[in-house]
Parts: C-alpha cells; sequence; structure tokens
C-alpha cells in the first residue's frame, strides 16, 4: 500500500503572502482578533521568517510581540483560505484515489498498490501542481500507512518531499522524540517520560503491557507504530451537516435555571461528538418544545470557526434567554445543534 499525504506549509499566512506579495521576506503572524484588539488574540500561525523567532500556533499574540516587535499582524481571513482548500481538495479528488481531508490544509490519498516508483511519480506531479495552480508551497510525505506518510511529510518541511518506505521505517523513527508521533500530547509525553521513554525508539524497546496500564489501548497503537506497525487508513469523508442532541425534560418548566443546565449538558454532548468526528462549526442552535407542542428557534453564526466547548454552551445560555424572555410558556424540549462544519485542525485534536 502507498499512501500520500499532502500539507500545505504555514497556509493561512502563506495565503496572506499570495494576497500581498510585499509580505514576502517579512515576519507575518496571523491571529484570531482584529488590529485593534490583537493583544488579546492567538496566533493561528506564523510564516517560516517568523517561527526563526519562535512564534507559532497556539501562544498568546502578546507573546509574539515580545519575540519581535516588528511583526506584520493580520487577523485571519477564513473564508479566504476555505476558497484555496477548496481548490487544492477538488484537484486532489480529480485523481480517483480515496481522499480523506484531515484539516483545511492536509489531506491523505490511498494510492493502492501502485508501488513506491509510481507512487513517487503521483507525488511528484501533485506538488507541482498545488505550486503551480495556487502558487501556494506544500509538502509531500509516501510511506505505507497514513501516520508514517504524515511523519514523513511533516520531516521535510517546508517546500519538501519525503519518502520513508518499509526498509527505512526503524531507522526513520528510532531517534525521533515520541512527540513525533502524531497523537502524542504533552501529558503523553510527560506520562512516558516517567517510564523514562524519550524516543521512539524507546517505546519500541518498551514493555507492550506496562504501556496498556499507563495509557489504555492507546498505549498499544503507540506500542505497534514506534515497531513499524502502521494500520491507520485513509477513509473517505462523508458529508456530515450538522450534529444535534435534543431531550424531553421530567417535567414541563418555566425554571431557567433547569432549562440552562439541560444545555449544558446537550452542549457538552454535541461538542464531543464533534471533538471525536474532528469537525469544527460556525453555527450553534438551540430548539425548544413547549408544553403546547409549539416549538421555536434561535441560531447565531460566529465570524470564526469554532472548536470550543465553552462557545457552545455560553451561546446556548444566551439564545435560551431569548426566547425565554418573549414568552413564559411551558418547555417540555430542548436540543442543541451545531452546523456549517468543517474539518478542524488534527494537530489540535491530540490524545492526551
Ligand atoms: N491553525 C489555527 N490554529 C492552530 C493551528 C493551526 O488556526 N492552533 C490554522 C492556521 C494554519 C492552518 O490551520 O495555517 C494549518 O495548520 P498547520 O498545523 O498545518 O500549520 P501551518 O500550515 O500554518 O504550518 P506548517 O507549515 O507547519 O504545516
Ligand atoms: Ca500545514
Amino acid at each position: 500500500m502507498v499512501i500520500l499525504y499532502i500539507d500545505m506549509d504555514y497556509f493561512f499566512a502563506a495565503c496572506e503572502q499570495l494576497k500581498n506579495p510585499e509580505l514576502k521576506g517579512k515576519v507575518v503572524v496571523i491571529g484570531t482578533n482584529k488590529e485593534d484588539n490583537k493583544m488579546k488574540g492567538v496566533v493561528q500561525t506564523a510564516n517560516y521568517e517568523a517561527r526563526k523567532y519562535g512564534i507559532k500556533s497556539g501562544i498568546p499574540t502578546k507573546d509574539a510581540y515580545k519575540l519581535y516587535k516588528d511583526l506584520v499582524y493580520l487577523e485571519a481571513d477564513e473564508p479566504y483560505y476555505e476558497k484555496t482548500s477548496k481548490t487544492i481538495m477538488d484537484m486532489l479528488k480529480g485523481y480517483g484515489f480515496p481522499v480523506e481531508q484531515e484539516s483545511i490544509d492536509e489531506a491523505a490519498l490511498d494510492l493502492g498498490d501502485v508501488g513506491y516508483e509510481k507512487g513517487i511519480g503521483i507525488g511528484k506531479e501533485i506538488k507541482k501542481r498545488i505550486n503551480n495552480e495556487t502558487n501556494l508551497p506544500c509538502t509531500v510525505g509516501i510511506s505505507f500507512g497514513k501516520t508514517f506518510a504524515k511523519m514523513a511529510c511533516e520531516s521535510s518541511k517546508p517546500d519538501g518531499f519525503g519518502i520513508v518506505t518499509e526498509n527505512e521505517i526503524t531507522d526513520f523513527l528510532k531517534t525521533k522524540p515520541v512527540k513525533a508521533l502524531p497523537g502524542i500530547g504533552p501529558k503523553t509525553e510527560e506520562k512516558l517520560k516517567i517510564l523514562r521513554i524519550n524516543t521512539i525508539g524507546d517505546l519500541s524497546d518498551s514493555d507492550p503491557l506496562l504501556l496498556k496500564e499507563k495509557l489504555g489501548i492507546v498505549g498499544i497503537e503507540l506500542y505497534n507504530l514506534s515497531n513499524g506497525i502502521d494500520k491507520s487508513k485513509v477513509v473517505e469523508f462523508e458529508e456530515v451537516l450538522s450534529i444535534g442532541r435534543e431531550r424531553t425534560l421530567n417535567e414541563e418548566t418555566t425554571d431557567v435555571t433547569v432549562i440552562k443546565n439541560m444545555i449544558s449538558e446537550l452542549s457538552k454532548e454535541v461538542f464531543e461528538e464533534s471533538a471525536k468526528k474532528n469537525f469544527w462549526f460556525k453555527d450553534v442552535g438551540i430548539k425548544v418544545r413547549y408544553a403546547d407542542f409549539t416549538q421555536a428557534t434561535k441560531s447565531k453564526t460566529l465570524n470564526h470557526y469554532s472548536s470550543s466547548e465553552e462557545e457552545i454552551e455560553r451561546i446556548g445560555a444566551v439564545l435560551i434567554k431569548e426566547l425565554m424572555n418573549k414568552n413564559n410558556k411551558k418547555i417540555r424540549k430542548v436540543g442543541v445543534r451545531i452546523s456549517s462544519l468543517m474539518k478542524g485542525n488534527s494537530q489540535k485534536r491530540l490524545i492526551v
């Protein structure tokens, strides 16, 4: 089996540099907040010039300024990045192989049993086409499993092309730190450190039963990966339009606290499902059914994609208050739904 993994380089920042070529060579940071409120936001990505100063995804924007005071700050223009992402994903789907979109700027292609030689040819052509048709840089990884293809890609960034075959996998893995395995977050890293497991080589020499005891089933998956066994598959993504949950209350009520508690319970369930499926959302809606069987709905569209449980709950609470202020009818059923979904960033879905 040959898997291709494609990941765009410094994606949001590269899109901005395409829009405004004068940004090239400068230290560019893309953040969540508008210019006038930027010190309260976080960095979504930074170009490689900025990364030299330690600026990276997830750090507060004010810290980025401490690392490099003359940086160029831009608020994320997500509709533009989504359009670019769609162009790339459509191009990839055009090859006729199964495609799994992993995030806004990453995808895996299952080339089946074409062999490495042909796989490399297809990979190089795809890289060239992305560069020609979008003018954006990307990195391609090739291996015999999805996780290893992603790692081959990651270790060849930026603007690279990495191949790791069955014969090369042991050497490729053994000296890397455990956190190079997709799925290992800071908490797992810490647990492994206590067991004196620092490199993937250490992991492959460890006791799988001990790993299972400390990390659960994930421990076995990590043990397999560290030994060059990659069972991850390319799964084509079927379209999911929304995720919702509704529930009938124990008794009909106008009690705000009872309703709010139900909203927060449903928000948690909706969030958990979205996290499991790696979706971010832009719309949050609620529905109530009254004792007289009439119903009302209310929703809010965010100006960004979110993956926050707190955000679903907070918006749900605001919307229900608005509905309850309108009339004082008894409520018998409540629902919470998120829609306008997008595959989230895979790095954010860490196994902790
Ligand atoms: N992103 C975000 N918040 C994060 C991480 C990423 O909004 N915490 C966005 C901005 C990125 C895009 O997702 O441009 C893709 O994420 P990647 O992790 O693939 O990072 P980049 O493409 O920016 O850089 P790299 O070249 O390392 O892939
Ligand atoms: Ca990327």
